[in-house]
């Protein structure tokens, strides 16, 4: 009986807790990474998170942010040997932001003949998140912002991506704390409330950018996701429904939509043959991490992928984050080998 005991407690499967990759940087706590290649090195726009402390709340108050750093890298530090880390410092900082409120949460950026633009997301002045724009010649910043958030956009998470065609678009959005379940047609309802399981589910949004990378060129629209039958999702599908987090990346001409699912806490992505979508559910990047959000970017860099994404292996705490990358591969049929960010 010992030894049946014994063995049976040998099968059990025990949590998978050793980090397969180290922080990226120690010295600062960062988040939600947007990785783009720009003149040949990696530049990695995350959130800076700090210890403000703001109480924590569901909208997510404690996610208090007030600047930006950029880090950048001559190599992703998976292979060997690991490249080094450089943090270039404040790259804008929420004192220097005319319409600022509170909150600079996941940025992006995007470059177009030599200007740099960091997209980010903040409260305004009416504790409304829309999305600003900042510039600068240089790719680590430091970035001027715009005196007002750019027209026409709301809550939170931009990612912008450069389409072979030489078009840019934003996708943006982000449920609960991210306000998205406010806005519906590009309308804004202060008191909305988050949907009811048997209805259908929130959608991200994207719009074309104008070709001065500071307007958009159209109205928001919806990005329509669709599960494997082709049906689009309820809300009581929160293990795969869209929560926040959107990243866009192509791959053999086929364009990949990937998003937390937030309360579920799935890096998961969806493929479709435009960059409006629609987008068909192919499954799941990156499975939970230590700590509540998941947040990631897909990027090729020198003819290999890779995922950047964060834990809180450093803190312990949910919003004292850090940032990470792991090495990503595709199956033959296009999908996506998830990572394992535990062994
Ligand atoms: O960093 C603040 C928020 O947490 C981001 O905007 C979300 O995507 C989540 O990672």
């Amino acid at each position: 009986i010992a030894f049946s005991c014994l063995s049976s407690l040998a099968a059990v499967a025990q949590p998978k807790t050793q980090p397969v990759s180290q922080p990226l940087v120690s010295n600062i706590y960062t988040a939600d990474p947007s990785a783009h290649v720009f003149n040949g090195k990696l530049y990695i726009y995350p959130s800076h998170d700090i210890e403000s402390g703001v109480k924590e709340d569901d909208n997510g108050a404690h996610f208090d942010m007030r600047d930006y750093h950029v880090l950048s890298m001559d190599s992703p530090g998976v292979d060997s040997p690991a490249g080094k880390v450089t943090d270039h410092g404040v790259a804008l900082s929420v004192k220097d932001i005319p319409w600022a409120g509170r909150q600079l949460w996941a940025p992006d950026a995007a470059v177009k003949n030599g200007t740099y633009y960091l997209y980010f997301p903040l409260k305004d002045k009416e504790d409304v998140f829309r999305i600003g724009v900042a510039t600068s010649k240089h790719p680590e910043g430091p970035f001027t912002p715009e005196k007002a958030p750019m027209a026409g956009t709301y809550s939170i998470d931009p990612c912008v991506f450069a389409d072979v065609n030489g078009e840019y678009y934003m996708y943006f959005g982000g449920i609960w704390g991210g306000q998205l379940q406010r806005w519906n047609n590009n309308h804004y309802t202060a008191d909305a409330k988050l949907r009811t399981p048997d209805e259908a589910a929130i959608l991200p949004r994207v719009a074309r950018l104008a070709a001065d990378m500071k307007h958009l060129a159209e109205a928001p629209r919806e990005v329509q996701l669709l599960d494997e039958t082709g049906k689009p999702f309820l809300e009581k599908d929160n293990a795969k429904r869209f929560f926040e987090a959107a990243w866009v990346h192509r791959y053999k001409g086929k364009y990949y939509f990937s998003y937390s699912t937030g309360d579920t806490h799935n890096i998961a992505y969806a493929i479709g043959d435009s960059p409006y979508g629609p987008f068909t559910y192919k499954g799941v990047v990156l499975p939970p991490v230590q700590g509540w959000t998941n947040h990631h970017s897909i990027v090729e860099f020198k003819g290999k992928w890779y995922l950047f994404y964060h834990d809180v292996q450093l803190s312990g705490k949910t919003h004292l984050r850090n940032v990470k990358v792991a090495k990503l591969t595709y199956n033959p049929d296009g999908t996506i080998v998830p990572v394992s960010a535990y062994r």
